[in-house]
């Protein structure tokens, strides 16, 4: 039994609303989800569904802009009635035309392909996009080819109403399976449950003017259909709701995906199986914009003096962005403290800014541009062409990022697409879907890796590599990062063909699971401390939040898992980047159609500054023979220890990119956790696991009740980890040599604790060493250990007992150091001496001889 295969009981929606439920979603734009208010109907809702009554935003059905407004509304008027709202009343405040955006006649459907059968209306898990999108003339559908899909799918009906005259309208709803009618939020119609296609009638009091329309119906098998009739005032019988009074958002981007879409489960909360909706308890949040700015954060960097430069997006096809420097933002402060100067402005959708050698430098769609002030105010008074690329003029190519080391900088270019998604065919411009450099001193441009197709992240990550996230679409069965090397491919085929396109395809680092955690990942930034150091995390203008990658080397590739860290931000995250006060800034935009979190402002500033506090998570899920180590940041509860292995739940798919819009899950099974094995520290749990196979992603849920020793429950419970390579048995074996001597054990003791060392050279056992895939360095039996986990310099590496655990890790470094990953740091020979006896410990990664090392 697992979480995605048992849906004929889905949550119970229930129309019913309170006005406490609707208050979230109030003009501050505070996040939508609560799960508080509302009454019960438990009688209707068969165990094990649970009880979800108030406290949600119809995911993509109230979408943004209009979505808030309406609810602004619906407030408004429950208020005027003294919070009352019973079903099927009156919402009396009409909207006037001009409060809605623009308009064209007819409604929106969105078809959701579930793939299981339905009983009654479920709850859509947040944020999943639909199969289906498309604008209808009226609702009266029946056949397959009006829905797209003949059996197991949920359908979603969003219009206004332009109501001629005020008075009581009867509506009849006939629909095959189930269905409910909500006008102005309002429950009007409930007609949930299988059924034929048969009519059901409600009435409503309706002002002139403009009202929303909603409809959720499932359908199972057999027959369906969705046909909305009403009688006016003055009208004697039903007939369809004609054209002429209905609308939609005009111009909308309308994105689809393919796959299976997931209605919410009994269990299902926060963390475990949906996503978060709070700040992670190792951070606390605060806010930066000063009263009246609201700034579409597009790019983010740090002068010398601690002040924030902050490029903002302008909007779409508009060259209207801007650069500011911000004072004030670290240490203690808040938006009271904070200040604002623009200091540019008239900028193409800026995407990336770099402070370099005195100057600030911005990556707009079509050029790489020089900031300069020439009278001393800080404000630009001319702007330095350094460098173009191709450019087409569509509206997707942006120039994402921009990084800069050793005279060069980085950025990438995503390619052109349609309206809907779908890449352009061909290209209006070459080479596109690149990460490309720029000689800073001579603009000329040169092309690094290609194959990308929105890749709005790029960072800088282990080995001193960039890492790349990029956006699900065509050729992206789902988002992913990637470590870009020269002349590397990602799959992304455009027309012309691009540099790498003749290349081998180079698998994703992580695939980015669409709508489970990710769907328009952003920047990826690599941590330095606390207790993730070492993993990258990075952002998601539409899931939200941050997110949180761990990474391990397995056959000399990275692979690894993708944890949730944290959401409860103010904006869908674009931009995020390391202070100098060590705190997380937080950057974001939002924009009609997809691209902007559900419920949250189109533009926000905050930083995330670590609390002290040590939450209950998931540290690490390495790849170990025939299974997985997780290591949790606290010891586990003896409760949890019990029964352990029946605890988890696992599952594995791969991904098949191919040139249509997204993908979805293939060869998808659940796999059984055969024993769960907990460490004698009780933080690592490796789990033995059958039939796991590579090129695989596999999702494993360490699902809730998952206490800690002290009583805690597990942040967040699932993790995602791309197995594209299975880890394998011992790889090399033969000594490992530094400073001409050989790593060695002392006497052959294999004690637990005993001291490793320098020695001459002798082919005993006590010098011939394995390297595990697992990252383990192998001797006598036991392994290359770092004393008690430390990681501050001079902490004694020693032979232990092999456990599995991050201390045990050691990664080969392409300049010959081994680094061990959750520290940072590598083995170094105390003091870089190279005497007999010279014992080995851990140091700060340096490119001294005392940490090279030539391996078997
Ligand atoms: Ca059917
Ligand atoms: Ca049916
Ligand atoms: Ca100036």
């Amino acid at each position: 039994m697992d979480e995605f295969g048992e849906s004929p009981y889905c949550v119970r929606r229930d129309g019913t609303r309170s006005h406490a439920s609707r208050t979230p979603l109030s003009v501050s734009g505070a996040t939508a989800r609560t799960g508080s208010g509302g009454s019960s109907h438990s009688s209707i809702c068969a165990p094990p569904c649970r009880e979800r009554t108030g406290g949600h935003v119809y995911p993509r059905l109230l979408s943004g802009r209009l979505g808030r407004r309406l609810a602004t509304t619906v407030i408004t008027s429950l208020l005027a009635l003294g919070l009352s709202a019973p079903a099927g009343s009156a919402a009396p405040t009409d909207r006037s035309a001009d409060a809605l955006p623009p308009q064209e006649p007819g409604v929106t459907l969105r078809v959701f392909d579930m793939q299981v059968p339905l009983e009654k209306l479920c709850e859509l898990k947040p944020g999943q996009t639909p199969n289906v999108d498309k604008l209808m003339p009226v609702i009266d559908w029946s056949s397959d080819a009006d829905f797209g899909f003949s059996a197991n799918f949920v359908s979603q009906t969003i219009a206004n109403l332009n109501v001629p005259t005020a008075g009581t309208y009867t509506f009849r709803l006939t629909t095959d399976d189930g269905s409910r009618l909500l006008v102005d939020d309002q429950l009007v119609i409930s007609h949930d449950g299988l059924h034929g296609a048969d009519p059901k009638d409600g009435n409503v009091v309706l002002t002139a003017g403009y009202h929303s329309i909603r409809i959720d119906h499932f359908e199972k098998d057999g027959g369906q259909q969705v046909t909305l009739a009403w009688k006016p005032p003055s009208a004697t019988a039903f007939t369809v709701v004609p054209n002429s009074v209905l609308s939609t958002d005009a111009d909308v981007v309308r994105v689809t995906a393919p796959g299976r879409k997931e209605c919410e489960l009994a269990g299902d909360s926060p963390g475990d199986g949906l996503p978060l909706t709070g700040v992670h308890p190792n951070y606390t949040l605060t806010n930066l914009r000063p009263s009246g700015f609201e700034p579409q954060v597009s790019a983010m960097d740090w002068l010398p003096d601690g002040r924030l430069a902050v490029a903002t997006w302008g909007g779409s096809e508009n060259t209207t962005g801007e650069v500011y420097l911000l004072s004030n933002v670290t240490g203690n402060t808040g938006p009271d403290k904070v200040t604002y100067k623009k200091v540019a402005s008239g900028l193409k959708e800026p995407m990336g800014i770099k402070y370099v050698d005195g100057k600030l430098y911005v990556s707009q769609k079509h050029e790489l541009t020089e900031l300069n002030d020439t009278n001393g105010d800080e404000v630009t008074d001319t702007y330095r062409r350094v460098a173009t690329w191709p450019y087409g003029g569509n509206f997707h190519e942006f120039a994402f990022g921009l990084l800069y080391k050793d005279g060069f900088f980085y950025l990438n270019l995503s390619v052109s697409i349609n309206y809907g998604g779908a890449t352009t065919n061909p290209q209006p411009a070459p080479n596109r879907g690149t990460t490309i450099k720029v000689n800073k001193a001579t603009g000329a441009v040169s092309y690094i890796a290609g194959g990308l197709r929105t890749p709005n992240g790029i960072g800088w990550g282990p080995e001193g590599d960039i890492f790349v996230t990029d956006n699900q679409g065509g050729w992206l069965p789902s988002s992913k990062l990637v470590q870009v090397k020269q002349d590397r491919f990602f799959n992304h085929y455009t027309n012309p063909a691009g540099p790498f396109d003749s290349k081998n395809v180079t698998k994703p680092v992580l695939w980015l699971p669409q709508n489970e955690i990710a769907n328009s990942p952003s920047t990826p930034l690599q941590l330095n401390d606390g207790p993730f150091a070492g993993q990258m995390l990075f952002g998601d203008v539409t899931y939200g939040g941050i997110q949180r990658g761990y990474l391990e080397k397995v056959n000399d590739e990275y692979q690894g898992a993708v944890f949730r860290l944290t959401q409860g931000l103010e904006v869908g995250v674009n931009r995020i980047s390391v202070g100098p006060d060590g705190a997380l800034y937080i950057g974001g935009l939002g924009a009609d159609g997809n691209w902007g979190q559900e419920g949250k402002l189109k533009f926000g500033l905050q930083k995330l500054t670590p609390s002290g506090t040590s939450a209950f998570d998931i540290r690490q899920m390495r790849a170990v023979n025939g299974g997985f180590a997780l290591e949790y940041t606290q010891p586990i509860s003896n409760e949890t220890a019990a029964g352990l292995a029946a605890r988890y739940k696992v599952k594995q798919w791969r991904y098949v990119p191919r040139v249509d819009y997204g993908g979805p899950k293939v060869d998808e099974e659940t796999l059984t956790v055969q024993s769960a094995t907990v460490s004698s520290d009780r933080k690592t749990v490796t789990l033995a696991i059958p039939g796991l196979k590579p090129n695989r992603v596999v999702h494993v849920r360490s699902a809730r009740p998952f206490s800690s020793a002290d009583g805690k429950q597990l942040w967040s419970t699932e993790a995602w980890y791309t197995l594209n390579q299975l880890p394998g048995t011992p790889s090399r074996t033969g000594e490992v040599k530094g400073l001409s001597k050989c790593l060695d054990v002392d006497n052959a003791n294999t004690a637990d604790g005993t001291k490793v060392q320098l020695w001459t050279c002798n082919s005993t056992a006590a010098q011939e060493w394995s390297l595990l895939g697992t990252g383990a360095v192998r001797a006598l039996g036991k392994c290359l250990d770092i004393a008690n986990s430390g990681t501050t310099d001079g902490t004694k590496v020693q032979l232990y007992t092999c456990n599995g655990t991050a201390a045990q890790v050691w990664q080969p470094q392409t300049n010959g150091t081994l680094r061990n990953p959750q520290s940072g740091k590598c083995l170094d020979v105390t003091g870089g001496a190279s005497a007999d006896g010279t014992a080995v410990h851990l140091w700060t990664c340096g490119s001294q001889q005392s940490q090279k090392w030539v391996l078997p």
